[in-house]
């Protein structure tokens, strides 16, 4: 870490950057994991730096639809692998479900790093390595998935996920959970549920959310989800913005 004190306005945001490049340099995050980290910080600053209501919404949703999966599975590529590993590792082991390295920018080492560190935060299995069947309708390197992993899921979560493979998954049936701080990407627009908020906050705000819902039977979590309307609470997120400009913008003529 350089040695920005803690007292520095941009403090956490430039903690945050300084991970993902630790990612890179370690070999767990690609290059172009620097590049979708700087429109996050951008993204990140329209919406204030905070979960706003619809992100808290997202995540209730979100943690209502884990715990109601049979077969959920977690989804890492480099990004979240630099971000928030410790997290996923203990939401994993929170709602009972395996993970799953799964890149975009796909090469067997990064796989096998990320999965490495996976392991030596304490997971049990760890899909990826070893993919055995094909997500239809994506191109060769990206469609590998395994079988026991995202392949059989019911429930996927995919932290920073791209448009088409998220599609690709819906197609598939699946309900697909994402964390992106675009609310007008294809992936915001095509998952069950999309968490617009930093991977870095939208991770521990789920692991206290899986906690505290963790005593709810099956059908107060139905009753969570029978309100949720993702197309509205994406609408929400973009008036947030707008309205956080605005605020900015009139104290910038105060
Ligand atoms: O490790 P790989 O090969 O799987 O590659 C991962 C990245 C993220 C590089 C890859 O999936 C990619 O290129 O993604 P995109 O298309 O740049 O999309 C990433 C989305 O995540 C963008 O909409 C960003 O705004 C958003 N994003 C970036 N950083 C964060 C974020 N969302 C939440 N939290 C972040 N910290």
């Amino acid at each position: 870490m350089s040695d920005v004190p803690p007292s520095h306005p941009r403090y956490a945001s430039l903690k945050t950057r300084e991970k993902v490049v630790e990612g890179v340099e370690k070999g767990i995050t690609g290059l172009n994991g620097l590049i979708a980290q700087g429109r996050g910080e951008a993204l990140d600053y329209l919406i204030g730096e905070r979960t706003t209501a619809s992100g808290a919404e997202a995540e209730r949703a979100a943690a209502a639809m884990l715990l109601l999966a049979e077969r959920p599975v977690l989804s890492v590529n480099g990004n979240a692998a630099a971000l928030v590993p410790e997290e996923m590792v203990l939401l994993a082991r929170k709602i009972d479900a395996p993970l799953e390295v799964n890149i975009f920018y796909r090469t067997e080492g990064r796989v096998k790093k990320i999965a490495d560190l996976l392991r030596s935060l304490g997971t049990g299995k760890v899909f990826g390595e070893n993919p055995n069947a094909v997500i239809p309708g994506l191109d060769h390197a990206r469609a590998k998935a395994a079988r026991g992993g995202i392949y059989d899921a019911d429930v996927v979560f995919v932290p920073l996920e791209d448009g088409d493979r998220c599609e690709a998954l819906v197609n598939m049936g699946k309900k697909v959970i994402t964390v992106d701080l675009n609310p007008l990407s294809r992936t915001a627009r095509t998952s069950t549920v999309t968490i617009v908020d930093n991977v870095v906050r939208a991770l521990p705000n789920l692991i206290a959310l899986v906690e505290e819902m963790a005593d709810l039977d099956e059908s107060e979590l139905n009753s969570v989800l029978a309100g949720y309307d993702n197309r509205a609470v994406l609408r929400r997120s973009v008036e947030e913005i707008v309205s956080h400009l605005s605020g900015r913008f009139s104290a910038l003529e105060d």
